[in-house]
């Protein structure tokens, strides 16, 4: 009997490794046509869907799957699958947490020491030749010593927060709970956490419990000379906020490898000289996009053999 999976906007390499991998387990792999389903008669037979984090697996998609057992997100981040939905269907829904931890933090301290020290408009002032026409560019600020504030303080939080140490003056976060083994300290409130920063780094999960979270009011907060750095989600982030935050110059800089409407990123945004951008990459070197497909490939062989999920979602 074919065991037939439903392959959805995997990025190539974690494609590429499935592709190889069903072969030598003898999984059939099928893709949505235009409409985003699989045709009816493959769809009754899909026992199994493997799909980027960017994409959404709604209530929709999963009653379209009667057959369906699991559904195996390539991302930590699963705000875009309707798990409760799932769950009501029993299908397990999985995720690849912790692999990614260090490639998100290393791209949080270079978004953040990148708007401080302005890395790519230095670099654009060497290549344009103006260093030999013009002289030295204009001064940058600072990183060491400088306050650092963590919105979230979960796997990858605590990771950015190590890298932090080292050169903040201090680290405090904001979380719903205070993690009671972390050595920095808890803010109850996400306002007074910004007042009291240099740079906040939002690394909380999207979906409805955290949208529009960094408000106008937090940005206000975090004030002329605040960075915000965000490698969560885009959602997060009121981004006409924050594009008005910047144009006025009440926000000092922003870092920032996500955005409220990917691929499509703001002409306010590309025109500012006040912050960085990068198309969602965090997770994005070879080490760790192979991780990240070896554990989707795992719980996928998991439960299609009858065994738990080696990394479920939680409750
Ligand atoms: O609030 P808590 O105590 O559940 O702490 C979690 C925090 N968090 C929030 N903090 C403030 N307000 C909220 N509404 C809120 N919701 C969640 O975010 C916890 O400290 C952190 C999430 O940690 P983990 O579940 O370990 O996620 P991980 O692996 O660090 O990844 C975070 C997100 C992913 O979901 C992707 O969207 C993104 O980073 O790449």
């Amino acid at each position: 009997m074919s065991i037939d999976i439903l392959v959805i906007g995997l990025p190539a390499l974690a494609d590429d490794i499935l592709t190889r991998q069903a072969t030598e387990r003898g999984w059939t792999l099928h893709h949505p046509g235009a409409d985003g389903l699989a045709p009816p008669e493959i769809a009754q037979r899909i026992v199994a869907v493997a799909a980027s984090g960017a994409v959404s697996v709604d209530a929709r998609l999963i009653d379209a799957l009667p057959a369906l057992k699991i559904i195996s997100v390539h991302a930590v981040g699963y705000d875009l699958t309707d798990v409760a939905h799932a769950r009501s269907r029993g299908v397990v829904v999985t995720h690849t947490p912790d692999v990614l931890n260090d490639d998100v933090a290393d791209m949080a301290l270079l978004l953040a020491l990148g708007t401080l020290r302005r890395l790519p408009a230095m670099d654009a002032y060497v290549r344009a030749g103006r260093w030999a026409s013009e002289g030295p560019p204009p001064l940058s600020r600072r990183a060491t010593g400088l306050k650092y504030g963590l919105l979230g303080l979960g796997r990858i939080g605590r990771a950015i927060a190590e890298r932090l140490a080292p050169l903040a003056g201090e680290i405090a976060y904001h979380t719903r709970r205070p993690v009671g083994d972390a050595p920095w300290r808890h803010v109850p409130d996400l306002v007074e956490l910004a007042g009291q920063v240099d740079v906040l780094v939002v690394i909380v999960p999207g979906g409805a419990s955290t949208r529009g979270l960094v408000s106008a009011e937090v940005l206000d907060a975090l004030g002329p000379n605040g960075v915000l750095i965000n490698v969560a989600r885009g959602e997060v982030v009121d981004q006409d906020a924050l594009i008005a935050a910047l144009a006025s110059g009440r926000l000092g800089g922003a870092g920032l490898d996500v955005f409220a409407d990917e691929p499509n990123v703001p002409q306010a945004l590309i025109d500012s000289d006040r912050c960085v951008l990068a198309p969602h990459v965090a997770s994005a070197t070879v080490q760790t996009r192979q991780a990240m497909a070896d554990l989707m490939i795992a719980n996928l062989e998991a439960v299609l053999s009858g065994r738990p999920a080696v990394s479920p979602v939680p409750d």
